[in-house]
């Protein structure tokens, strides 16, 4: 038996003397899917400076390589994201059957409107009546590419806001961003959903048209069913507790998905559950004790790196939304509200502790192997070549297919 095996050992005891359905939680284990972003897998950095790494995907077609090469590896990460115009090609059914060839599928369409000179004011809000028609024509044409390639997800985040107080009319604004979704949402796919990300702020820094999960809400609620709120872990001001967030929006059938990406002050991207592991964990409690009600959330990392191999940390990522479910599968729901009920504010939280502070490494392991992947993805990339053959193949991109600023 190697170490692996034999901790799967103790640990399976353990949970089973716990009460845990161990059988049960790894088959939920080995459903779990993560999407990628096609945006992780080219060149990004800082404003300051893009450290090309060698190997970086050139474009759509390299990006959809890494990422069916991460699904390999850790058999959870089953779709990708794309960004347009970054991933615009000419053939979409033509790119989903590639995409299909190489085992993953396309997932969420974002369309990109922050990068063009009309936007420089605004997109969907902008006082430039033909910057509006324009944004608003590129969310059509993104619709457009979820019929063509089959995806249900729209998911729009705007860069829109102002940086100086007076700079516009906030409720002309909002005015004006009801409007925009509201002819977006129109062209959505039949069973498509729109999903409203939020960010309190940057690019802009005075005022964000959709800076906070209420106002994605308050949107949703408008627009209809098919609106939902999209979560980036990122994208809230320090303290904020992300976990409370998505238990209100799970409770009101509106919480579409998940940007899962990890940040130490601002907007950092960095890799999943590398900075709080604990509130990733809080999350995920969520998630699992709302049961069916959160059977339509949409898993997705949005991750930019900069100084990190890509690949590597975009596995890392996978693996640690794994971690925080599987420590999140393992909590006893049921000592737990009785627990709540009995008014025993220390007992509860032990019963969170209890998962959380359990080592789910040798579990997940252990659903790994009977998968048929390798029990540690990690070094399973370090002992391949995958890495160090992309690295010849594409050297370092002059320019990278990225779309990312600069790179
Ligand atoms: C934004 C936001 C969006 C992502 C872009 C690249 O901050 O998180 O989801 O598409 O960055
Ligand atoms: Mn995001
Ligand atoms: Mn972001």
């Amino acid at each position: 038996m190697t170490d692996s095996q034999k901790a799967y050992e103790v640990l399976d005891e353990q949970l089973a003397a716990r009460g845990i359905d161990v059988g049960a939680v790894k088959a939920r284990l080995a459903q779990q899917a993560i999407e990628t972003p096609s945006w992780g897998y080219g060149d990004s950095g800082t404003r300051f400076k893009v450290f090309p790494w060698r190997g970086a995907a050139r474009d759509v077609h390299e990006k959809l390589a890494d990422a069916a090469y991460v699904h390999r590896l850790t058999g959870a990460a089953p779709s990708v994201a794309l960004h347009i115009p970054w991933d615009r090609t000419d053939d979409w059914v033509a790119l989903k059957q590639e995409a299909e060839s190489l085992g993953v599928r396309i997932g969420a369409i974002n369309p990109n409107v922050f990068q063009d000179d009309q936007y420089k004011l605004g997109s969907l809000t902008s006082p430039n009546p033909a910057a509006r028609e324009n944004a608003i024509a590129h969310m059509v044409e993104c619709c457009e590419i979820m019929r063509a390639t089959d995806s249900h997800l729209l998911s729009i985040w705007l860069a829109d806001g102002t940086n100086y107080a007076g700079q516009d009319d906030l409720r002309t604004r909002k005015q004006r961003l009801e409007a925009g979704l509201a002819e977006t949402y129109r062209h959505l796919p039949l069973g498509g959903r729109m999903l409203i990300e939020y960010k309190f702020f940057e690019p802009a820094f005075y005022h964000t048209d959709l800076p906070d999960w209420g106002t994605a809400y308050a949107m949703a609620l408008k627009l209809g069913p098919q609106a939902e709120v999209l979560v980036d872990t990122g994208h809230h001001a320090q303290g904020t507790n992300i976990a409370q967030i998505v238990a209100f929006l799970l409770d009101e059938g509106r919480l579409g998905g998940f940007h899962f990406n990890s940040r130490k002050y601002a907007d950092d991207d960095l890799i999943v559950g590398s900075v709080a592991p604990f509130e990733l964990f809080t999350v995920f409690c969520e998630l699992v004790s709302a049961g069916e009600m959160a059977d339509n959330v949409a898993y997705m990392i949005d991750q930019s790196h900069n100084i990190e191999a890509k690949l590597e940390a975009m596995i890392q990522s996978v693996i640690n939304c794994q971690v925080a479910y599987a420590k999140a599968l393992i909590v006893d729901y049921a000592a737990l509200a009785e627990a709540q009920r009995a008014g025993d504010v220390l007992g509860a939280h032990r019963i969170y502790m209890e998962a959380y502070e359990t080592d789910v490494r040798p579990l997940l392991a252990k659903v790994r192997e009977e998968k048929g992947l390798y029990p540690d993805p990690i070094a399973a990339h370090r002992a391949g070549d995958y890495a160090q053959r992309v690295a010849q193949e594409r050297g370092v991109a002059a320019s990278s297919g990225s779309g990312y600023p600069s790179a």
